[in-house]
């Protein structure tokens, strides 16, 4: 079986040099030389279309904290994050940025920098404490209050419904292994869609398959912390069908639009032999192919069904029926771009463009064109949006009071200047959001990486806009870069 190259384990050698913000090489081939561009000068005065809406992106188990407040359960990650050497320095996100308490305040936040789209996430064990059950009424309520306050900020709402905080109780029952857990997050997205449905434009489903798959199963950095290549490609497919049970409990509910989140990297040759071709072919399968086949053709993809074995746990596990559920039809798909891949003819990956404080991130914005496009080609012209994208940097609370992310400007203007190229090669992208808006638990990383536009003393919980969310309040007014 070929194996995937899911983000590395803090603490795996970089793969090319770190990026010092603001001075790095030029990773914009083609582009313009990032290295001597002054961090706010225009790219080249880029309009986006009339509409296009821009956003920010946070997720329930990174930024609320309030852990043990109002009736929530535990969720793996908390499990996960409390287990000694799990996450860096043992961080959990029992505080996080405090979002739970403070988003009054961080509404306040966004409506500064001028968003017209927030895309968070609910937390399931708020909602139901086991994962099963009547709904706590008062996980709702924060819900509410925060979609209202949305509202009254001219901010639109885009919820997603599961972004890996698990209940434990419903691990205890067999985890994403158990088809059952499927049939309760149906369950689950039904009550959600009952108290919110109204007030919600768009929702996704399940936030990054793959990623559970991957670093939850195969590498284990991630909770539940297993490796099981086995049972690895099961969960993908109860994840995919839970997405389609919830696309099905939606349209039941009525109002809005709802869609996947599902990141995408593209997987290029890393020479010009046709081994690296055919590697970097199912490299692609195991990175896309196997989230966005089902979803949109109703089909896995053949090539990954045979490398994993007719008598893979996946094979075993499609029931009649599920690839219809699965591809019941979405009414946008949630991109999410960090990195792309260069896969050697023996199936390794090899880092060609330096990376960020990530180490599993090179920067390469001409891969979010690549993948826009591509995805607009091979799938018709499905309306999407850009759901996360953006990078980790050093960021300190200067003398004066400032935060001077000069990397993140530069990351942001050239993939924004990719997503632009797209659009005007036909990509239906309507929305783009920064991940992230506030410095947050970043997994396994703790609180090292900071991924915000707006800085967070965990200490004082006192937020701070950095360069970048001045910058981007510019982009957002201008509607272009
Ligand atoms: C993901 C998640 C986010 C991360 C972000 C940075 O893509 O892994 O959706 O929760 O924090 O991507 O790694």
């Amino acid at each position: 079986m070929s194996m995937p190259s899911p983000r590395p384990p803090h603490g795996a050698a970089p793969a090319a040099p770190e990026v010092t913000p603001g001075t790095g090489p030029d990773t914009t081939a083609g582009h313009g030389a990032a290295a001597t561009r002054a961090p706010e000068t225009p790219a080249a005065g880029l309009r986006f279309p009339p509409g296009f809406t821009w956003g920010a992106a946070t997720s329930a188990y990174q930024v609320e904290g309030a852990a043990k407040e109002d009736g929530r359960g535990e969720s793996i990650w908390d499990t996960f994050s409390r287990t000694p050497g799990r996450t860096r320095n043992g961080d959990t996100g029992d505080v996080a940025a405090d979002h739970y308490h403070r988003y009054a305040e961080d509404l306040d936040l966004m409506r500064d920098i001028g968003l017209g789209s927030y895309r968070f996430s609910i937390s399931w064990p708020r909602v139901q404490a086991d994962g099963t059950g009547a709904p706590n009424q008062r996980g709702l309520d924060f819900y509410r209050r925060l979609v209202d306050g949305l509202h009254e900020r001219g901010i639109a709402p885009m919820a997603t419904l599961f972004h890996w905080d698990l209940p434990q109780a419903l691990q205890d029952a067999g985890g994403w292994e158990s088809r059952d857990v499927a049939l309760r997050f149906a369950d689950y997205a039904e009550i959600v869609f009952r108290a919110l449905g109204d007030r919600v434009p768009v929702w996704l489903t399940v936030n990054e398959p793959k990623t559970v798959v991957q670093n939850g199963y195969l590498v284990g950095h991630h909770a539940p912390g297993r490796q099981d290549p086995a049972a690895a490609y099961l969960v993908a497919h109860h994840l995919l069908l839970a997405h389609g049970l919830a696309v099905a409990a939606h349209r039941a509910a009525g109002a809005g639009r709802i869609g996947p989140a599902l990141n995408l990297h593209p997987c290029y040759p890393a020479d010009d032999s046709p081994a690296a071709a055919r590697a970097a072919r199912i490299h692609d399968g195991y990175e896309n192919r196997l989230y966005l086949d089902p979803v949109l053709t109703g089909r896995y993809p053949q090539d990954v069904l045979d490398d994993l074995g007719g008598d893979s746990r996946l094979a075993r596990g499609i029931r009649d029926g599920d690839l219809a559920a699965i591809a019941a039809p979405v009414d946008l798909l949630a991109v999410q771009y960090y990195t792309p891949y260069y896969v050697t003819a023996d199936g390794t990956t090899l880092p060609r463009w330096p990376t960020s404080q990530a180490a599993w991130q090179q920067i390469h914005p001409d891969g979010m064109y690549d993948i826009l496009t591509r995805v607009t080609r091979d799938y018709g012209p499905v309306p999407l949006t850009v759901t996360e994208n953006g990078l980790p940097t050093p960021d300190t609370l200067g003398a004066d009071g400032t935060v001077d992310d000069a990397g993140r400007v530069s990351f942001l203007r050239d993939h924004l200047a990719a997503a632009h190229r797209a659009i005007a090669d036909g990509v239906p992208l309507e929305s783009y959001h920064v991940w992230s808006l506030l410095d947050n638990f970043e997994w396994d990383a703790g609180y090292d990486e900071r991924w915000g536009l707006v800085h967070v003393d965990y200490q004082t919980q006192r937020r701070v806009l950095k360069r970048s969310a001045h910058w981007y309040r510019r982009v957002i007014a201008a509607n272009g870069i």
